[in-house]
């Protein structure tokens, strides 16, 4: 199979994409029309979402370009046209704040009334160390941007050598993981905080509930909700949760989202976040090395970040859950975030973790995907936004963890149920785990890449 080649037009399976070329392949080990199939499919939708300089997550719910969505994209494109994978992650750093900040959203001017919060709502020029060229959200979300970096440089060095992609990508990754890092690091345990839900990629965990009963509803915006005409209001944020994020957001903003605000609440060590910045910090590792730079000091970080995380490991859940850095507790909640330092390599607790993986927390096995949050506990509920449901990119990272580990079977399982799920139900946002059932939103642009990645990498076993 070829992976990519490098002119402008992209053939995956009857799909095009400009940009780039690609030869979809026609043997999966015996499921050739599926194959093809599913790459053609998955390549329409990300040629449909895709806008001049980067991909939404979805035409009507997530209109603007979301951070880490961008990278999962950019894994999956990164197989049918490296280029426009370099494109996508361009489009994000330019983005970036003077403070080595990556937005978690960066905004289309033309479609301020069809999410909420907008462009309008953080005003982001008017803050200090914001671009100048581009209006964004304050907040930031997980860090796997390096990670899709090489991933996209590995696709095809020749063309990445050729467009200097990580000559100018490096140092915007090292600026990034410096505020993480430093800024960030508000516990001084030597891992990064999340400020807000929206930071962790995970927005309504119930990792988060504790914290937010401290958080006041009465935020001064007119709660709009544009979500609701495209999601059913069952499977989304609840109006009261809503009022709490808001709240959040509006006192970042308006202490200048300078992460020193002595009183804020919300201030949480995630383990799958730290995770993708010690995951990234290996990633940049390898970069340094191909640039001719030393690399060392990203190696040592990974290493001292995987340390840090074992203060977050639960012996009783048998996996990693997030910490309170406001009264140093430890959130008793077995969610996908707590499984994802599977990643990690040389790793005190993977036993442990494969045992969670696999019990009655999580596949039990009768799950299709990873469920997002303990099966065994009261509240899961597997149509509710991440509150049990299983998300395309989180068994995808699961499914990497497991192929690194050798345990190529599982890996392979997982694969298979994330391109055939996502394209029998039009690329949903996510699935019930024990069905398959479809929610969220169609023609979701992660799953779709995702869907690809996972199609190629089958294709070529
Ligand atoms: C969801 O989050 C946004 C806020 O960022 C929302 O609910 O409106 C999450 O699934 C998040 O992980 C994702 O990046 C975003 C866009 O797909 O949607």
């Amino acid at each position: 199979m070829t992976a990519a080649g490098a002119s402008d037009g992209v053939t995956s399976g009857g799909a095009t994409l400009t940009g780039g070329s690609a030869d979809v392949g026609t043997s999966d080990g015996g499921h050739p029309a599926t194959a093809a199939l599913i790459a053609a499919r998955s390549t329409a939708v990300l040629e449909a979402n895709w806008r001049k300089t980067h991909t939404v997550p979805a035409a009507g719910l997530y209109p603007h370009q979301w951070s880490w969505d961008s990278s999962f994209i950019a894994m999956g494109l990164r197989r049918v046209s490296p280029r426009r994978a370099g494109q996508e992650m361009d489009a994000l750093f330019a983005g970036q704040w003077d403070d080595g900040r990556l937005p978690q959203i960066i905004f289309d001017p033309h479609r301020d009334q069809d999410y909420a919060p907008g462009a309008s709502f953080w005003q982001s020029r008017s803050i200090p160390g914001s671009p100048r060229h581009a209006e964004t959200a304050g907040l930031v979300q997980p860090p796997n941007h390096a990670w899709a970096v090489w991933k996209i440089h590995q696709a095809d060095p020749a063309e990445s050598r050729r467009r200097s992609f990580l000559q100018r990508s490096y140092p915007k990754l090292v600026h990034w993981h410096e505020y993480l890092s430093g800024r960030r690091d508000r516990g001084g345990s030597g891992l990064a905080c999340i400020v807000h839900p929206w930071e962790s990629g995970t927005d309504n965990s119930p990792l988060w509930d504790t914290v937010m009963t401290r958080i006041p509803a009465d935020c001064k915006t007119v709660l709009n909700r544009p979500d609701l005409q495209h999601a059913d209001a069952g499977e989304r944020p609840s109006q009261k949760e809503y009022g709490k994020y808001f709240w959040m957001a509006e006192r970042y903003r308006d202490h200048g989202c300078d992460d020193a605000d002595p009183d804020y609440p919300f201030l949480l060590e995630d383990p799958m976040f730290n995770t993708l910045l010690a995951v990234s910090e290996l990633a940049l590792a390898d970069i340094a090395a191909e640039l001719g730079l030393p690399g060392e000091a990203h190696a040592e970080r990974a290493a001292r970040i995987t340390e840090a995380l074992e203060a977050l490991y639960v012996p009783e859940l048998g996996c990693y859950s997030a910490r309170d850095v406001t009264d140093g507790t430890v959130v008793p909640k077995a969610t996908i975030n707590g499984l994802i330092p599977l990643l990690l390599p040389d790793h005190a607790n993977t036993d442990q973790l494969l045992e969670t993986l696999n019990g009655p927390r999580f596949m039990d096995g009768r799950a299709l995907m990873v469920p997002s949050y303990d099966a065994t506990a009261e509240d899961h509920n597997p149509a509710l936004y991440w509150r049990g449901p299983a998300w395309f990119n989180m068994s995808w990272m699961v499914s990497e963890a497991l192929e690194r580990l050798g345990r190529t079977g599982q890996a392979e399982f997982l694969r298979g149920n994330i391109g055939r799920l996502a394209a029998q139900h039009d690329f949903p946002e996510y699935v019930d785990p024990w069905t398959g059932a479809a929610h969220g939103t169609r023609s979701f642009s992660w799953t779709a890449a995702l869907a690809l990645e996972t199609t190629y990498h089958r294709s070529a076993l």
